[in-house]
């Protein structure tokens, strides 16, 4: 059985995603190589192969020479090593160096992947996708590809290589075309470049324009939002500490018409704690630095160093950063919002209120601990700036009221209670005064009156965490990474289930992981993570521990679950195992105002604590963590902060599952914040989070190798023993099946394609090849001969 050589230049052509061998050209653009073959490994013909390093790093090896399991392989440096088969990972030939969708691979396995980005990711080409997903690397530092040459460009199709920009046009495309709502879901660990990433995408829409300037209006939520609830962390030096997500409204014309922003889970105990090195939020040193002095006067602001909320961490400035001129910039894009100067000013003056709050102090009055707070300045500027009474803020500070049995009583507090309950205050001031300016900005980008056609939305939320210690913040994050992880699975299920249908596959065969046993062990009632949590949160004698022993009692059968000694536990999340320490949880859940404090806020003269008080008691009409207990029953009652968390998501989830959503994983490339630096273990860690390896692992858990039963004949058509030559490509693919017994369950015949499990098309390959070998060196023995 022959094949002319101008057969095998034209397969070799089209087909090379399954032959490494350095042919002339190829044009990669075909859809037949998303999902490539990904043969096991072995080590026969292949050219060059990946090691791994004893510091986990992988390098290139080429093939010397191999016998029996064992390879002898050099280095880039020179170095000439024997190693074991099993020790290498086939690697893609040259040709496939930089491709600009993983998918291209021959070989999907690690190395490959992570050489693949950091090729690319050398020559600032940061942006790669994944089959649907788009990789996004940090470059930590400016990078010649955005701006309105850019935006131009790639309106006009001028450029195709992946980018924010290719996306979010993509979503408008979408939107108009199919006439649904498109959303872009952005994630990735803490300054891997989400916020970043997101404002390159408002920018691409804003481009679109919209007229009476809102486009400009919606990029100015920008520095407000983040100077309200951004701040330097040992991660990033503008971390966001709250989740968004903006739906940008488009009238029927395809012009922005209107937009509306959604927060999660401000993260409120940095207004009064954070930790050596890290900032509180930026605003509070914008304000301080940037006040002009009549404001100053007004307010009694003083400097940075003065406040201790601000003071305790030790870390005033951000390199590069100047708050002043910030505050410039804050106060403009307040007034392109439309929050009016007096508004404003009310605004700083919760700031300042906020700030002197942590410099009141107490003095213990008895010797039984009570105290009560000093009537210095601390405490004297926060009552005017709130506008209550001096000695009212002072008993709000040092007691509760309570109620026992039909009596009030008024218990004082101890130094602790009166910080916690000072503390409580600042907090509840400040989370009121963000939702408060969220709400601001959402009346000024309300779309108008005008029906609106579609929307797409930008969702910048936190990603996965694990640190050290891990606590309740943490295992809030990590439940809405769960949820996400979910839709984003569900999603690339449905894709690949449509292709399958599409060509009469059946789909019952394709296995695809889910974390739905992760999710259940967060929701199930009564006995899920959130419900006993919520329900200790009630008990009067619930602590940390009792929690932590609940769970071991309840859950210890869960495979997603362990008891871990000292009060913690584990959870087997998608992304690893993370272990938390329930420290802080019950408060942290309950997350208490006393409803003096309340009180105390709905009787001040000033507009904003009023209203601050009022929705505090509204929601509290909810139903409710609560019979609040010790105290008898005078606390507000209202919904934990888990569960208020899990309804946010509930609705977050409802809205983007009826979208078409567009997924963007942002991989920081090192932890120093550093342009220059690539770490292998690090990327390939956050790949595996965030779902990109999940991506490559869904393709290859079905049918991953795709060919069209004409590619197929034409491919292997030759190594058949019977002629059938003159058959439809159908019944010579059936026939080369049979002839080398692949096994039933290992392949579909679809009606345009026949669909593989991986490393099927390795026999069928490994045979073409010694045979084209064969071939190649007859013809150039016989041109060696004509010359
Ligand atoms: V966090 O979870 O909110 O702590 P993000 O949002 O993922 O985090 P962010 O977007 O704030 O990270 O990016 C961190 C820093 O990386 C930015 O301040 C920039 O200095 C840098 N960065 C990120 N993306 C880009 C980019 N496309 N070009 C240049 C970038 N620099
Ligand atoms: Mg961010």
């Amino acid at each position: 059985k022959g094949v002319s050589l101008e057969d095998r230049s034209s397969i070799a052509d089209e087909d090379l995603e399954t032959v490494p061998m350095s042919f002339p050209s190829v044009s990669m653009s075909s859809r037949e190589r998303r999902w490539s073959d990904t043969t096991p490994y072995s080590s026969k013909k292949k050219l060059q192969s990946w090691f791994q390093l004893p510091n986990g790093n992988w390098e290139l090896g080429k093939m010397i020479t191999t016998s029996g399991n064992e390879s002898i392989i050099s280095l880039s440096d020179g170095k000439v090593l024997k190693v074991k088969e099993e020790s290498l990972v086939p690697a893609n030939p040259d040709i496939l160096d930089g491709v600009d969708d993983l998918m291209q691979l021959s070989y999907l396995n690690e190395p490959s992947v992570l050489y693949n980005l950091q090729y690319r990711y050398n020559q600032n080409m940061i942006y790669t996708k994944a089959g649907p997903v788009l990789v996004a690397i940090n470059p930590f530092k400016k990078v010649p590809l955005y701006g309105n040459d850019y935006i131009e460009a790639y309106k006009r199709k001028a450029i195709e290589s992946p980018h924010v920009y290719a996306i979010t046009d993509t979503a408008i495309r979408e939107m108009i075309r199919d006439e649904v709502n498109q959303s872009i879901i952005i994630s990735g660990e803490s300054g891997a470049g989400k916020t970043e990433t997101a404002k390159i995408a408002m920018q691409y829409l804003a481009a679109l324009g919209g007229g009476s300037g809102i486009e400009h209006e919606i990029l100015k939520t920008n520095p407000i939002l983040e100077a309200f609830g951004n701040a330097k962390t040992l991660r990033n030096d503008n971390s966001s500490r709250f989740g968004k997500l903006i739906e940008i409204h488009f009238s029927e014309t395809g012009k922005i018409s209107g937009a509306n922003i959604q927060t999660f889970l401000l993260e409120k105990s940095r207004v009064v704690q954070c930790n050596e090195g890290e900032r509180s939020y930026h605003i509070f040193y914008q304000l301080c630095a940037g006040a002009p002095p009549s404001l100053r006067g007004k307010l009694n602001l003083q400097n940075a160093e003065d406040y201790k909320y601000l003071r305790q961490s030790n870390c005033y400035s951000i390199t590069g950063i100047n708050d002043a001129e910030e505050f410039r910039t804050v106060m403009e894009a307040l007034d392109v919002v439309h929050i009016g100067k007096e508004d404003q000013e009310n605004v700083f003056a919760m700031l300042a209120a906020v700030l002197w709050l942590g410099n009141i102090s107490f003095t213990v009055i008895d010797n039984e601990n009570h105290v009560q707070a000093v009537e210095d300045e601390g405490l004297f500027h926060v009552a005017k700036l709130i506008g209550c009474d001096i000695e009212d803020l002072k008993l709000t500070l040092s007691t509760r009221k309570m109620k026992v049995g039909n009596d009030n009583i008024v218990q004082k507090l101890t130094l602790s209670q009166a910080i916690d309950a000072r503390d409580a205050l600042a907090k509840s001031i400040y989370a009121c005064l963000f939702d408060w300016l969220v709400e601001q900005i959402n009346k000024s980008l309300a779309v108008g009156k005008r029906r609106t056609g579609r929307s797409i939305s930008i969702l910048d939320i936190y990603g996965f965490e694990s640190f050290n210690r891990n606590s309740f913040e943490q295992f809030c994050i990590n439940y809405a990474n769960e949820r996400l992880q979910q839709h984003f699975n569900r999603h690339l299920f449905k894709l690949e289930q449509e292709e399958y249908i599409q060509d009469g596959i059946d789909w019952a065969k394709v296995e695809f992981e889910d974390n739905q046993d992760c999710l259940n062990l967060f929701e199930k009632r009564p006995l899920g993570l959130l419900s006993l949590l919520d329900e200790e949160s009630t008990f009067p004698n619930g602590t940390d521990k009792t929690f932590a022993n609940k769970l071991k009692q309840h859950l210890n059968s869960n495979s997603c679950f362990k008891g871990e000694r000292d009060q913690a536990f584990t959870v087997h999340h998608y992304a690893g195992q993370v272990t938390y320490d329930t420290t802080g949880f019950l408060e942290k859940n309950r997350d208490l105002l006393h409803l003096d404090s309340i009180q105390l806020l709905s009787s001040c003269t000033c507009p904003l604590p009023q209203i601050f008080a009022s929705h505090m008691l509204t929601q509290s009409d909810k139903p409710v963590v609560g019979p609040l207990h010790k105290s008898g029953g005078a606390d507000s009652q209202k919904l934990s902060v888990a569960t208020k968390f899990k309804g946010q998501l509930f609705l977050l989830m409802q809205r983007l599952e009826s979208t078409t959503p567009h997924f963007i994983r942002c991989i920081k490339p090192n932890n120093l914040q550093s342009p220059e630096s690539y770490e292998q273990g690090l990327v390939l860690q956050q790949l595996r989070c965030c779902g990109v390896l999940e991506v490559v692992r869904i393709s290859r858990s079905g049918f991953p190798t795709r060919m069209s039963h004409q590619k197929f004949a034409r491919r292997y058509g030759f190594l058949l023993l019977d002629n059938v030559a003159s058959q439809d490509p159908l019944s010579v693919s059936v026939a080369i099946l049979h002839q080398f017994n692949i096994l039933p369950e290992m392949y579909q015949v679809g009606y345009t394609k026949l669909f593989f499990r991986t490393g099927q098309i390795g026999v069928l390959e490994d045979t073409r090849n010694r045979t084209l070998h064969g071939i190649l060196r007859v013809q150039s023995c016989f041109r060696g001969h004509q010359a």
